[in-house]
This record gives C-alpha cells, structure tokens and sequence, in this order.
C-alpha cells in the first residue's frame, strides 16, 4: 500500500476540484495527500523575537495591521524558521469592528478594548459601507503574500465568526464570560440578530474579497462559541456560519473553509452537519477518538495539541503529537494546536513539533 492510499477520500466532499501543489488545500478539500499538513493558529507574533523587533516599530497595534510591509513580513517570519505547510494572513478579527466604526485600542498587556455596544442606536450607527474601503491594506497584503509565498505553501485568511465578533463589540474585551452578550440575546432576539445579520453581510463579504486577492483557505475563528445552551449556539453560532458558508460558496466554491468553534463540546456534531464546512479545528478539550469517529467521517479535522504542552515541551511534547497524529490516522488531518501559540512559548518547541509531524511514517 502506497503512502497515498493511507489518506483516504472522505465520504462526502463538498466540492471536487483538481489536486493542487499544496498538501494543505489537498487535505481540506478531502483529496488523498502524502503526509499530515502542518501549521499552528497564531503561528506569527509575540513569541518570535524578529516579531517582537518589528512590531516595535508601531506602537499602536492596529496601525500595525493596516501596513502591508509590516503585515507580509510578520506572516513570513515563521516560513522561515519553521517549515509550516501554510501562511496565514498577519491582522486581527478586531479590524472588522474598527471597519464598521466602532472605537477599538488595544493596550498594552491588557488585550483589546473596546466602546461597548448596548443598544440598538449603536448598531445602527455602525457603517458597513465604509467597511471595504477601510480593510483595503488586509487585501494588499494578502495580494503581496500570494506572489511571495513558495508555491506549496497554502495562504490562509480569516475572520472573527459573527457571535465572537460580537462578543468583543457588546463586552468590550475578550476573557469575561460573556454575561452582558447572553443576557442581551436572550432578552432582545430581535434586536440582537440584526447586529448578527450586518456582521454575516460584512463577513462574508470580507472573506469573498480575500479570496479575490488571494486567500487560499479561509477559517473562521468562533473563539468564544462555547458555554452557550443549545437552543442559542444554533441560532448564534451555527446559523450565522451556515449564511457566510453559502455566501462564500456561491462566490469561491473552490475554496475551502474551516471552522473553529472553540469549546463547542458535543455540539462541534451539529456545528459540522450544519454549517457545511470543509473542515473543523478541534481545541484541546475535545477527546480525540470521539473527533476521529463522529466529526472525521464528516469532514477534515484540524487540531489539537494543548498550546501550553507546546510551553513546557519535554518528552510529553513528543507522545502527544505522536498520539494525535495516530488518533486521526483514518481520515483527513491537519495537524495544529488546540488554541493559539502563547507568548511565552519557546520557538525550539515549534520546530520540534513541526518536524515529528513532517517525518511521522515517512516510508
Ligand atoms: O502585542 C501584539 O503584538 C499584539 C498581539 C496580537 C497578535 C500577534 C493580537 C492582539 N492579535 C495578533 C494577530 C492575530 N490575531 C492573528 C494573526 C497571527 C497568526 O495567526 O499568525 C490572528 C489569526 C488573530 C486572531 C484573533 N485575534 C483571535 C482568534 C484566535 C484566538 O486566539 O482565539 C482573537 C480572539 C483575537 C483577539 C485578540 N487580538 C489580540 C489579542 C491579545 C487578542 C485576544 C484577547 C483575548 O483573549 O480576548
């Protein structure tokens, strides 16, 4: 049996289109591949000193994000020390926010901040027309990182999902368990789902223009998806995902989209049923064996090394990726963390992950 014939066809691919160079696209797309694609959630940033140097250079954080120079080197910075099977854009779920005139800041050692949005006079002061022409430096870069990528090297783009976008824009940081946003939904439905209506619109058509200059691959960070009662993550976290799928299917089928409900528990079944995505990033809680048999024969899976194992490091550091990368030897993988990199995380870490998963039952 050839090294090929070990990744097979998923059951139902959502789209068929031709194998590609980039072991990446292959996987999510549910072609066969020859090894586990390899790249973690924030893979750029604080942990890398060249980082650290660059970003110096920009005081405020969102300055930062909207200079293309700045953002293509970033998204490179890891290309070069490490050999990740992908790239993803350097910026923030947060510009979509600042897009629709909403004040954001970030500060430093605290995180994001925001002017909090309670009541139905500010979302209707929110302006998603001035939304495009405000994200033009996201597009640029990605239109630079497109022509400068290796030609295996798949480009990722991304947005915040519609409940964590909203999370941030009602809360006013991240981190809070969210009460304000759930009394909020529960309260006032109605009005509530028109901020998740104007957010699907942007979204999508944020993510349908980052396809056009040049995002290969998009995900959909729904960072604070768990904790929700079923009735509300159907309607907050799954309807929202499934409007933006279709969208974007109807504009770039060929492109496929991962979903990142982090903490959905047992509702990632109904999340992956439902929503139609290409793929699903698993967090670290989610068992691995109950993933490779319900969700895998549905679709690619992502995931899901604990990020502070990636901290300590140590023998465990290599059992577990060998035991992940087994756990989901039956069906697509790609192999990432469980959240993203943290700050304190040593980059020898990183490349030892990344080159167990490249020689894992190379023939
Ligand atoms: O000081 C600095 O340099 C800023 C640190 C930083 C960085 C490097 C922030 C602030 N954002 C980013 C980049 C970023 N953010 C990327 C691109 C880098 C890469 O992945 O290589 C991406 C994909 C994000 C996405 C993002 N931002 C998410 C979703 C993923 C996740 O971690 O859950 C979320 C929730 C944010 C909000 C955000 N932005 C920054 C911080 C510190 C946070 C999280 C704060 C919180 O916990 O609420």
């Amino acid at each position: 049996m050839g090294i090929i014939d070990r990744f097979p066809l998923r059951s139902n691919p959502a789209h068929v289109a031709p194998v590609t160079s980039k072991l990446l696209i292959d996987a999510l797309s549910g072609r066969p591949h020859a090894r586990v694609p390899c790249w973690f959630m924030r893979q750029a940033g604080r942990y890398l000193p060249e980082y650290q140097r660059l970003r110096a250079e920009y005081p405020e954080f969102l300055r930062f994000c909207y200079t293309p120079d700045a953002t293509v080197e970033a998204a490179l910075q890891p290309l070069r020390r490490f050999r990740f099977d992908a790239a993803i854009l350097f910026s923030d779920i947060l510009v979509v926010p600042d897009a629709l005139g909403q004040e954001v800041r970030f500060v430093e050692g605290e995180g994001p901040v925001l002017a909090p949005l309670r009541d139905l006079g500010a979302i209707e002061r929110l302006n998603p027309a001035r939304a495009e022409e405000h994200l033009a430096p996201v597009f640029e870069s990605l239109r630079r990182l497109a022509v400068a990528l290796p030609e295996n090297v798949a480009l990722i783009g991304f947005a915040g999902a519609p409940w964590t976008l909203a999370h941030y824009m009602v809360e006013g940081r991240g981190g809070s368990d969210g009460g304000t946003l759930r009394q909020w939904a529960w309260r006032e439905p109605d009005t509530f789902a028109r901020l998740i209506a104007l957010l699907v619109d942007t979204i999508a058509d944020y993510l349908g223009r980052q396809v056009e200059a040049g995002a290969e691959v998009l995900q959909l960070f729904d960072s604070w998806a768990g904790g929700l009662p079923e009735s509300q993550f159907r309607r907050w976290v799954i309807e929202p995902t499934r409007a933006i799928v279709e969208r974007i299917r109807g504009v770039a089928p060929q492109v496929p989209i991962i979903g990142f409900p982090r903490g959905a528990g047992a509702l990632y079944v109904d999340y992956v049923k439902e929503t139609g995505v290409d793929a699903v990033s698993l967090d670290q809680a989610v068992p691995s064996g109950w993933a490779a048999r319900t969700l895998q024969p549905l679709c690619a899976v992502q995931g899901h090394l604990d990020n502070q194992l990636l901290v300590a490091g140590g023998s465990e550091l290599s059992f577990e990726t060998w035991r992940i990368l087994d756990a989901f030897s039956a069906g697509s993988h790609v192999f990432n963390l469980g959240h993203g990199i943290l700050p304190e995380t040593p980059p020898e870490h990183v490349s030892e992950v990344v080159e167990l998963v490249r020689d894992w039952r190379k023939a």
